[in-house]
Order: structure tokens, then C-alpha cells, then sequence
């Protein structure tokens, strides 16, 4: 196969409520929607950057200027025989992870399509249903978040992650512990601590958390095996790990005991299978991270947790947490015992709907093959 048409739009949509971690509070979804065509067909994947470079350094800006620029030409001088090989054909960029995975997931979203498969198939996976997890942003204090607690547990998710940062931590893991005694409960520092904070972060295993997620540098795996090493607490690693040999790398390191896997932050659907596979090899599990995605990088999430070492719910919730009108139609639910059926439509399973794409795009562009 030859891609014929490369396009892309930066597509905004205002998120239901500010969703706030320690490096920022988003109120608006701004991402790049990557559509590829072949053949009479088109796939289509969302690029996880953000407008800003806060979380890691990619942004919307820099994804459209690589894909414009390296990738989209790259991608055009292949002759496709399987999605799997676009990435290692863009290994020559270095990094742009974001970027490279928005490409690669809509060339596997084709491929699906043009086979008449959902996507869960054609990684490997199987269908039924996965379970639902939440990410619950820091809020204005103890109360509002224990009162969403209430209301996620409520509606049936069956884990809680909350975002903690210096000042906001153990006494908030303390009261949620008092009031959900048996939560399966975690936390998500997004890199908000230091080596010397491990003694106050050793505060945190007395609460019994399945996990302390990305507390130090975001580029490192050196101080997280130190803090490990002190901490009885399981540490995941989300930001550090951008491909199958930094999670190998950190787990043969002891640098942490779980990964949090986002296809969008290690290059794509073949970069999560590496990921995947170095996991399980060594018996560590993972489990699907978030972006706050529309139903479109919602779906890929999805069908990606059907693979069979994501043995822990993740943090793939409802569209209606995020948005007022997703831009698929059916929205992703979820059902009161907390799990997310798996489609069965080709591609990503459900449908776009157009006409709110089509409002929310406020530029694009397309490349033709020369
Ligand atoms: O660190 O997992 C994170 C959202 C944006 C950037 C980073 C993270 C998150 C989340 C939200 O935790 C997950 C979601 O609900 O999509
Ligand atoms: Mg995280």
C-alpha cells in the first residue's frame, strides 16, 4: 500500500471541567486529528501533544511541523506490507514520539479498515469488555475531591487515581483513605518531587496505594530506582518510558514495578506492542494511560487494553466525564459494573461525526504524494 494524502487539522474542544495536575489546569482540548488515505480508504488517529509543552516537550505546533516537514515525506516513500513497519521507518527522527505515533496509529487504523476489522484484531487482542478507571485532577480542597471521589465510585469505576503535587499529598491520601477504606486507590505525581522528598514520600506507604506514579523527573529512570528502593509503595512510570528499551531499561533497573502505557507517548501502536512486550516479559504489568482524549484517541485506548498484559484498569473513563458532545457517535460509556465494551466495527468501531469535526477545526491542511 502507498499513502496517497496525508491531512490534518488542529481541532478545539471545551472540556466539561479544568482538569488540573502539578504542572498545569487544561480548559480546553486543542489537538492535531491525522488522516491518512490509500486506496479509496482513509484512517484516522489523534495526536496526544498539547498546546503547550508542560507534560512532555511535544506541542501541536512542533507535531505539525515534523509531520508537514520528516514524516508525512517519509511516509509517502514507503510501500507498506504491514502498519508495523511506519516506525522503524521513521527512526532517523529523533524523539517527536507524539508526532510519529499520530501518523503510525492512522496508518494501523486504515490498514484495520481496509480489512474490515476492528483494531483490537489486527494488534492482537481480543474483544469483549475492559474495565474503566478514573484520573481525578486536584481540586479546590479535601472536600471537592472527596465528594468526585464519591461520584466516580458512584458511577461505577472500579480505580481511582488522583494528582497530587508538594503540599497536597499525604493528608489528602489520608482522608481518602478514611473515608474508601478499600478503593483500589493510586497517585499521580506528574513529577512534582525530588530524590530528597523520598523520606516524606515513604509517608505514603502506609495507605496501602497500588502505585505512586511518575514522582520524580520526567526524563529520569536513575532517581526513580534510588526512590524505589525506599519506597514500599509500587512506583509506574508514565513521562520516562517512550519506548519498548526505556521499559526495559526501567524495569531491569528496578526504577519501577508497573508502567503506565500511552500509545501517543512511545511512537505509536508497534512502540506500545514493544512496550507491552518487555512488560510481560518480565511479569510487570501495565496499564492504559490517558490524555484526555476525544472519542477518537479514546477508541485506539480502547482497543489497545484488550491485549493481555493490561491486567489493571487504566484511565480510559466516559466521553461525558470530558466532553458535552463527543465527535463519535455512540460516545464511549461506561457501564455501572465500571466496564467499557469493546467495538466491533472496523477501525476504531464507532463512528466519526463529521459535521462537529467540521466545527471544531480551525485549520488544516493536506499533503498529496508528489
Ligand atoms: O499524567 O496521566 C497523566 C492527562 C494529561 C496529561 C497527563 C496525564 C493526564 C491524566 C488524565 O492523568 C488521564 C485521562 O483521563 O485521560
Ligand atoms: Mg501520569
Amino acid at each position: 500500500m502507498r499513502i496517497e494524502a496525508v491531512e490534518v487539522r488542529r481541532v478545539t474542544l471545551p472540556l466539561r471541567f479544568p482538569f488540573e495536575t502539578s504542572f498545569g489546569r487544561t480548559t480546553t482540548k486543542q489537538f492535531l486529528l491525522v488522516g491518512v488515505s490509500a486506496d479509496g480508504v482513509s484512517g484516522y488517529a489523534e495526536c496526544v501533544a498539547d498546546a503547550d509543552p508542560f507534560y512532555l516537550p511535544e506541542t501541536n505546533t512542533t507535531a505539525l511541523h515534523v509531520l508537514r516537514d520528516f514524516l508525512t515525506p517519509m511516509a509517502f516513500a514507503l510501500e507498506i506490507g504491514h502498519p508495523r513497519e511506519v516506525l522503524p521507518a521513521f527512526a532517523r527522527v529523533r524523539g517527536h514520539e507524539m508526532a510519529k505515533a499520530a501518523l503510525e496509529m492512522a496508518v494501523w487504523e486504515l490498514w484495520a479498515r481496509r480489512e474490515g476489522s476492528p483494531l483490537w484484531r489486527l494488534l492482537g487482542g481480543q474483544g469483549g469488555e475492559i474495565q474503566a478507571g478514573v484520573s481525578v485532577g486536584l481540586q479546590k480542597d479535601e472536600a471537592a475531591l472527596l465528594a468526585r471521589i464519591e461520584a466516580e465510585v458512584a458511577a461505577g469505576y472500579r480505580r481511582v487515581k488522583v494528582k497530587i503535587k508538594p503540599g497536597r499529598d499525604v493528608a489528602l491520601v489520608e482522608a481518602i483513605r478514611a473515608r474508601f477504606p478499600r478503593l483500589p486507590l493510586m497517585v499521580d505525581a506528574n513529577s512534582a518531587y525530588t530524590l530528597r522528598d523520598a523520606d516524606h514520600l515513604r509517608q505514603l506507604d502506609r495507605f496501602s496505594l497500588t502505585m505512586i506514579e511518575q514522582p520524580l523527573g520526567w526524563d529520569d529512570i536513575v532517581d526513580h530506582a534510588s526512590l524505589q528502593a525506599r519506597l514500599e509503595t509500587p512506583v509506574c512510570l508514565d513521562e520516562s518510558i517512550r519506548s519498548g528499551d526505556d521499559a526495559r531499561r526501567a524495569l531491569d533497573l528496578g526504577a519501577c514495578r508497573v508502567v503506565n502505557l500511552k500509545v501517543g507517548r512511545v511512537g505509536g501502536f508497534s512502540g506500545a506492542l514493544a512496550v507491552h512486550d518487555a512488560c510481560r516479559a518480565r511479569g510487570a504489568p501495565v496499564w492504559c494511560g490517558g490524555m484526555l482524549e476525544s472519542g477518537i484517541g479514546r477508541l485506539a485506548n480502547v482497543h489497545l487494553q484488550t491485549l493481555p498484559g493490561f491486567t489493571l484498569p487504566g484511565d480510559t473513563s466516559a466521553s461525558a466525564r470530558y466532553f458535552e458532545e463527543d465527535l463519535v457517535d455512540p460516545p464511549v460509556v461506561v457501564s455501572p459494573a465500571g466496564a467499557i465494551a469493546v467495538p466491533e466495527g472496523a477501525g476504531i468501531g464507532h463512528a466519526i461525526v463529521w459535521p462537529r469535526v467540521e466545527r471544531a477545526t480551525d485549520f488544516r491542511e493536506t499533503w498529496r504524494r508528489p
